[in-house]
């Protein structure tokens, strides 16, 4: 059995039992607040008691337990400083909620009436704002403006009915650049009143976020605006993010919520699919349009969906090239096409240890094994059946397959492709191949040498 694979038995029996606790006739006046210690995919939390539905999967993740008492759902979160690994070989300290970053996914139905307790651990004032919610204005959870601040150790109670199913989430709205730049955020989704509603067999749902985090330390910089180094999702980056293991035939649903500061442009290969569902709704199936990349602006959430009709392994990913890599700086020269002959004898007297790079793109370092500072990872890396994958950041793989039973989330291992399906190197002989001819001075500006000023440009 592969490691993953273990992992995730193991901690789909530890759920159970931290369920089951949760669930135990308690005169405790606060619900047991519930904590996750690994950072992998946790299998769906299918529903006990409350209204019935049908559970999502949270992509290195999973979803807060709760307890019914007197007709309200109860849950209970706790804001406190966490550890999270981003992938294996480095951990950042962060904040969150209930030992994660992000926090646990609330779920909950249409119609019922929640109560969230909301704990204090961090070292300063913090709220939670329900974000994309039809609440009471007392519980948007606006620090100052809704309510008092809830101060370091205190406790505070959140009451509201679920107006409306869909895909929201959870973030403070106090110190608010520290706080989500330190990774406190959660995904809420409401589930329909009729479970037989938007029904899919698949519902996976993350939130995307981003870090600065100078190699060799843990904590990231909270006052960068744009130059984040780390582009995660549920705060992983690739390859620590789970793949997303599908059946062949089912309906899937991937929901996704962006509390970076820029829009990331999420591209999945193989389908196209439809957008259902935003933190305004549902869309309603006229409205739907045919995409392969959904941009989502920061502060939005988007779903869309699919039949998982074409096996294979899918990369899925933002569509930023700089957002599939990792830990980089981004002021390298572009060495492309230089010719640092000679040049690199005379460095390499006074730095021994000097290297050559970029000359032929940057390809190179998907394979290259240099010495790193601890606690970073390697700015393009992860292993593919047919060797590097030269990756980082925001990217991962949809793997359909025929032989995925219902309800199995664990990890088919690489596709293999029938005979004859899959792209080969031709080996016959290569004629020259036809250039265009060199034009006359008076012919098409388009195509003459790239050093002859078109006559005119002066002009435009
Ligand atoms: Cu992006």
């Amino acid at each position: 059995m592969d490691p993953q694979r273990r992992a995730w038995l193991a901690t789909a029996g530890a759920a159970a039992l931290g369920a089951a606790a949760v669930n135990r006739p308690s005169l405790a006046a606060l619900p047991e607040a519930a904590t996750q210690g690994s950072p992998h995919t946790q299998p769906p939390l299918v529903p006990r008691d409350g209204r019935a539905y049908n559970p999502v999967v949270t992509l290195n993740g999973w979803t807060l337990p709760w307890r019914m008492r007197d007709g309200w759902k109860e849950f209970h979160l706790v804001a406190e400083p966490v550890e999270r690994e981003i992938a294996p070989g480095m951990n950042a300290r962060l904040w969150g909620y209930n030992g994660q970053s992000p926090g646990p996914t609330i779920e909950a139905v249409e119609g019922e009436r929640v109560r969230i307790y909301v704990t204090n651990r961090l070292p300063e004032h913090t709220t939670i704002h329900w974000h994309g919610m039809l609440l009471p204005s007392g519980m948007d959870g606006v620090g100052g403006l809704t309510q008092p601040q809830i101060g370091a150790g205190k406790t505070f109670v959140y009451e509201f009915e679920l107006k409306k199913s869909g895909t929201f989430m959870y973030h403070p709205h106090a110190d608010e650049m520290t706080q989500m730049a330190m990774g406190m955020m959660g995904l809420f989704i409401v589930h329909p009143k009729d479970p037989r509603r938007y029904r899919v067999d698949r519902d996976f749902c993350f939130l995307i976020n981003a870090y600065d985090i100078d190699p060799g330390s843990a904590t990231p910089r909270i006052a960068t605006m744009l130059d984040f180094n780390l582009w995660t999702w549920n705060s992983r980056a690739f390859p620590g993010i789970d793949h997303l293991p599908c059946r062949l035939g089912d309906r899937v649903r991937i929901r996704f919520g962006n509390l970076t500061m820029t829009n990331h442009p999420i591209h999945m290969h193989g389908y196209d699919f439809e957008v259902t569902c935003t933190d305004g709704g549902w869309v309603p199936k006229s409205a739907r349009w045919p995409e392969v990349t959904i941009d989502v602006g920061v502060g939005q959430m988007r779903a869309f969906e699919f039949d998982a009709v074409n096996p294979g392994d899918w990369a899925f990913h933002c569509h930023k090239s700089h957002h599939t890599m990792n830990a980089m700086g981004h002021d390298v020269p572009t060495m492309i096409g230089a010719d640092q002959r000679g040049l690199v004898e005379r460095i390499q007297k006074l730095v021994p240890d000097y290297m050559v790079m970029g000359d032929r793109g940057m390809a190179d370092m998907g394979a290259m094994e240099m010495p790193l500072p601890d606690n970073t990872l390697p700015m393009m890396t992860g292993q593919g059946p047919f060797g590097p994958l030269e990756m980082g950041g925001m990217f991962t793989v949809v793997k359909v397959r025929a032989d995925q039973k219902p309800g199995d989330y664990s990890d088919p291992g690489w596709y293999r492709h029938p005979p004859g399906t899959q792209a080969r190197e031709y080996a016959g002989a290569l004629p020259e191949p036809p250039r265009a001819a060199t034009p006359s001075a008076d012919g098409d500006a388009g195509a003459a040498p790239l050093n002859v000023r078109k006559r005119g440009s002066h002009h435009g």
